[in-house]
C-alpha cells in the first residue's frame, strides 16, 4: 500500500476512488525510481519556471503540466447536480402525475439525463480505433541546439510533458488487444513552443508509398463489407488480395508477420516516426532525421498461439498491462534516438529516403540518443483523455519540418480532417487533452463548442484598433525550410514516382535475413496461418509468387503449409536493374538485438497455491519478484484463503479458472499442492507455459508432476528455463529472475507442437 501510495502521489484523488486503505486498491506491483508526479511537478517548476498563466515561459523552459487540473473533477462529498449545477433530490423516480400516472414533460432532470445518454457515443477512429493512453514526460539527455531549435531538445535536463496513445490499427474500439497487427505509437509533446505530435507506429515502414492508396489499404484490411468479418484480423481474402497486388507492401508484410505484430507489452515495443523529417537549427540549416523510440525494458513479444489464447481470456491484455505498470510504479520508459543525415548522404543511398517502405539501416546511419520518455500517470477518464486526444502529423513546431514523402503529404491533410467529424467541429484543439500549454492567440472565431472567450472587437489582421495584435512572429515563428526542393526532375505536374521507389524486395530480404532462425520460422508460420484463411486459391498463389522475390526458402515453407506443390513463377519485378543494397544483414532488426536492461519490472508470475503448499517458499518467491518490480500472483483452485502446509493461510487472488497460465510470464509450482495436481487447468497451465517457451519453476514433488505433463522429448536437463529443484533450495528464485528478464529461448519449439 505504501508503494501504491508513492506511485499514486501524482493523483491525490486516486486513493479515494479505490477506497483508502480498504484493501480494494489493485495489488501492489513494483517499486520504481521514476519520480512521482508531485516530484515531477516540483522539478518542473524549478527547471522550467512555474508559469501557469499560459503566457510564454522564459526562453528554453516549459510551463508545468498542471494545466489539466483546472478541468479535473472530484465528486467525493459532493451532492449530485444537473448540468446546470442544480442539486438533484431524487435520482430514482421519474416525475409523474400520481404514482400510477403519466410521466410529466416538465421533468427536466429525467430529460437531461436521457438526452445526454442518447448522445454519449462519438464515431470511433476510422483506423486505430482501439487504443490505450498514458501521461508522461520527456527528458532531454543531450541538447542538440546545433541541429535543431525544437523546444524539447534545447537543454540537457529539460522536461516536456506528453501524452501517448498506443493502438491496434484494424480492430474496432472494443476489439482484442492481441490481434496480429501494427501498433500505433502516437506521442503528443506539449512543448513551450506549441504541440508537436510524433504519430508513429511500432514498425519503421509502411504498406504503401503514397497516401492515395491509404483508403484502399484500409478498406482491404478492415472486416469485409458484406458480412463485417473478420474483426481485428488481416487473415482474410481482401487484405491478401490487395497486398499481393501491391509489391511495395512486401517489406512491411515481413514486419507484420513477425512477432513484432504481437507485442508482450506496449512497454516492450520499439516506436518509429517512419517518415524522414527535418530538423532545422536557429540559422535555418536543415538536417534530415528519422525518429526511434527504444524501450528500456527491451523488445519482447508473444508467440502466436499465446496471443490467440490471450485474446479470449483477456482481450484487454496490453491495456491492462500498461495500466498496471503505471499504477504500480513500474513506469515504462523509452530512449528517443535519431538518425541524422544530409541530403548528399540520402542521394547516395540505394533507396529513396522519401519512400516510407524503406528503412535506413543503422549500419548506414547509427542511432544517437537524445532523451528519455517516461510514462508515469494513468488518465483519470478514458473518454476525456484517451478517446478525445487528437493527434495530427501536421502538428510540428519550429525546429522541425516535413519532407516531400508522398505518404506524409496525405497524412498532413487527413488527421485534421478526420477530427472534424470525430470530435464535431473545428474547436477540438480546445478539448483539454488537446490544448497546448501555451496560450493560443489568433483571429479564428466561433464554431461549435467554442471555449475561449476572446476579448475585444478585433478579429482581423492587419488592424490598428488592437494595436496590430496578435502580431506575426516573423522569424521567431514557424518558418518552412526554403530549400526543400527534393523534386530534382523538375516541377511539372506528374502522377509518378522516382525510379528508386520501384525496388520492393531488397529490404524485405534484409529484414528476413537479419532474424534469428526461430523468428524466421515464426514469420513463415504467420504467412501460412494468414494465407490459409484465404478462400481464393489465386490470392494465396499470388502471395507465394511475390514471396519468391524475397526468399525461395520462405516461399517454399509457406507453399508447403498451404498444400501448394509447385511453386508459382516469381512475380515480375517493377524495375529491371534493382540497385545493389548497401547492407544485406543487419545487427539491429531482430527482436533479440535489443533485449533490454534485464529488469523484470512489469512481469507477471503465477505462483500456484493448492492445499498443503510450501507457504514459506511461495511467499519468499513473491517477495523476491516484488523487489524486482514484478508481480507474483497466488493462483489457487479458487480465490480466497488456502491452507498452506505449515498451518498458515495464503490468500489466492486468482484462480486456475479465471487466470489461465498463458496470461503469465512464468509459472511457479512450489512443493506440496496436492489437490491442484488433479485440476486439469493446471495441466494446461504447464503445457501452455512450456509451449510458449516461458520459465517454469517446479519444486519438490512438483517436479514429477511437471515432467509427466510435458510433451514427449522435452529436454528437462539442458533447458535453462525449466527450473526443477529440491525443496529448500535457494537457487530457483535467482534462476527464475534471470530467465524472466531475458528474451525467451525458443529451442523448445517445434512445428507442429509436440504431443
Ligand atoms: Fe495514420 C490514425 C500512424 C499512415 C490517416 N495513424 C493514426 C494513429 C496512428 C497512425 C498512430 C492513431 C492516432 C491516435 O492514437 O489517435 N498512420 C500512422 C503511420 C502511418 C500512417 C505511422 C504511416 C507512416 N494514416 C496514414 C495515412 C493516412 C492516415 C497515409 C491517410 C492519408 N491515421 C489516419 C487517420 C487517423 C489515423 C484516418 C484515424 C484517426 C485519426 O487519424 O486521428 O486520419
Amino acid at each position: 500500500t505504501q508503494q501504491m501510495a508513492a506511485a499514486m502521489a501524482d493523483n491525490p484523488t486516486k486513493p479515494l476512488e479505490y477506497g483508502e486503505d480498504n484493501g480494494l486498491a489493485p495489488s501492489a506491483g513494483a517499486t520504481s525510481e521514476a519520480p512521482s508526479r508531485a516530484a515531477l511537478a516540483s522539478a518542473l517548476s524549478e527547471v522550467n519556471g512555474s508559469d501557469k498563466t499560459g503566457s510564454r515561459a522564459p526562453e528554453g523552459h516549459n510551463n508545468t503540466i498542471d494545466t489539466l487540473d483546472r478541468v479535473r473533477v472530484d465528486s467525493s462529498d459532493q451532492p449530485m447536480t444537473t448540468n446546470q449545477g442544480v442539486r438533484i433530490s431524487d435520482n430514482q423516480n421519474t416525475l409523474s402525475a400520481g404514482v400510477r400516472g403519466p410521466a410529466l414533460l416538465e421533468d427536466f432532470v429525467l430529460r437531461e439525463k436521457l438526452t445526454h445518454f442518447d448522445h454519449e457515443r462519438i464515431p470511433e477512429r476510422v483506423v486505430h480505433a482501439r487504443g490505450s493512453g498514458a501521461h508522461g514526460y520527456f527528458e532531454c539527455t543531450e541538447a542538440i541546439t546545433d541541429i535543431t531549435s525544437a523546444a524539447p531538445f534545447q537543454e540537457k535536463g529539460k522536461i516536456t510533458p506528453l501524452f501517448v496513445r498506443f493502438s491496434t490499427v484494424a480492430g474496432e474500439r472494443g476489439s482484442k488487444d492481441t490481434a496480429r497487427d501494427v501498433r500505433g505509437f502516437a506521442v503528443k509533446f506539449y512543448t513551450d513552443a506549441g504541440n508537436w505530435d510524433l504519430v508513429g507506429n511500432n514498425m519503421p515502414v509502411f504498406f504503401i508509398q503514397d497516401a492515395m492508396k491509404f483508403p484502399d489499404l484500409v478498406h482491404a484490411v478492415k472486416p469485409e463489407p458484406h458480412h463485417q468479418m473478420p474483426q481485428a484480423a488481416s487473415a482474410h481474402d481482401t487484405f491478401w488480395d490487395f497486398v499481393s497486388l501491391m509489391p511495395e507492401s512486401t517489406h512491411m508484410l515481413m514486419w507484420q508477420m513477425s512477432d513484432r505484430a504481437i507485442p508482450r507489452s506496449f512497454a516492450t515495443m520499439q516506436g518509429f516516426g517512419v517518415h524522414t523529417f527535418r530538423f532545422v537549427n536557429a540559422e535555418g540549416q536543415a538536417t534530415l532525421v528519422k525518429f526511434h523510440w527504444l524501450p528500456v525494458a527491451g523488445t519482447h513479444s508473444l508467440v502466436w498461439d499465446e496471443a490467440v489464447k490471450i485474446s479470449g481470456a483477456d482481450p484487454d491484455f496490453n491495456r491492462r498491462d500498461l495500466w498496471e505498470r503505471i499504477d504500480s510504479g513500474a513506469y515504462p520508459q523509452w530512449d528517443l534516438a535519431v538518425q541524422l543525415f544530409t541530403e548528399e548522404q540520402a542521394d547516395a543511398f540505394s533507396f529513396d529516403v522519401l519512400d516510407s517502405t524503406k528503412i535506413i539501416p543503422e549500419e548506414l546511419v547509427p542511432l544517437r540518443t537524445i532523451g528519455r520518455m517516461t510514462l508515469n500517470r494513468n488518465p483519470d477518464n478514458f473518454f476525456s483523455e484517451t478517446e478525445q486526444v487528437a493527434f495530427c502529423i501536421a502538428n510540428i513546431i519550429p525546429g522541425l519540418d516535413f519532407t516531400n514523402d508522398p505518404l506524409l503529404a496525405g497524412r498532413i491533410h487527413s488527421y485534421f480532417d478526420t477530427q472534424l467529424l470525430r470530435l464535431g467541429g473545428p474547436n477540438f484543439h480546445e478539448i483539454p487533452i488537446n490544448a497546448p500549454i501555451v496560450q493560443v492567440h489568433n483571429n479564428q472565431r466561433d464554431g461549435f463548442h467554442r471555449q475561449a472567450i476572446f476579448r475585444g472587437r478585433v478579429a482581423y489582421e492587419p488592424n490598428s484598433l488592437a494595436g496590430g495584435c496578435p502580431f506575426q512572429a516573423g522569424m521567431q515563428g514557424f518558418v518552412s525550410v526554403a530549400a526543400r526542393n527534393e523534386s530534382r526532375e523538375g516541377t511539372a505536374k506528374v502522377r509518378a514516382k522516382p525510379e528508386k521507389f520501384a525496388e520492393h524486395y531488397a529490404q524485405a530480404r534484409l529484414f528476413l535475413d537479419s532474424q534469428t532462425p526461430a523468428e524466421q520460422d515464426h514469420i513463415a508460420a504467420a504467412f501460412r496461418f494468414e494465407l490459409s484463411k484465404c478462400t481464393v486459391p489465386a490470392v494465396r498463389e499470388r502471395m507465394v509468387a511475390s514471396l519468391r522475390n524475397v526468399s525461395d526458402d520462405l516461399a517454399r515453407k509457406v507453399a508447403d503449409g498451404l498444400g501448394i506443390k509447385e511453386l508459382p513463377a516469381p512475380m515480375p519485378l517493377a524495375t529491371r536493374q534493382p540497385p545493389e543494397p548497401e547492407v544485406k544483414r543487419s545487427k539491429f532488426l531482430s527482436l533479440m538485438a535489443r533485449p533490454g536492461d534485464g529488469s523484470i519490472a512489469g512481469r507477471k508470475v503465477a505462483i500456484v497455491v493448492g492445499p498443503g503448499v510450501d507457504g514459506a517458499f511461495a511467499r519468499q518467491m513473491q517477495q523476491a519478484l516484488l523487489e524486482g518490480g514484478a508481480v507474483g500472483r497466488f493462483v489457487g483452485m479458487h480465490i480466497g484463503p488456502v491452507d498452506a502446509g505449515d498451518g498458515s493461510a495464503i490468500d489466492a487472488d486468482a484462480s486456475t479458472e479465471n487466470s489461465p497460465g498463458f496470461l503469465f510470464d512464468a509459472l511457479v509450482i512450489p512443493d506440496g499442492n496436492d489437490g491442484l495436481k488433479r485440476d486439469g487447468h493446471l495441466w494446461e497451465f504447464v503445457r501452455d507455459v512450456y509451449r510458449h517457451c516461458k520459465p517454469i519453476v517446479a519444486i519438490g514433488d512438483a517436479r514429477e508432476f511437471v515432467t509427466r505433463v510435458l510433451p514427449d522429448g522435452a529436454d528437462t536437463r539442458k533447458d535453462k528455463a525449466l527450473i526443477l529443484d529440491e525443496r529448500g533450495s535457494q537457487g530457483a528464485i535467482d534462476q527464475l529472475i534471470q530467465c524472466l528478464g531475458a528474451p525467451r529461448d525458443f529451442s523448445r519449439e517445434s512445428d507442429p507442437p509436440r504431443v
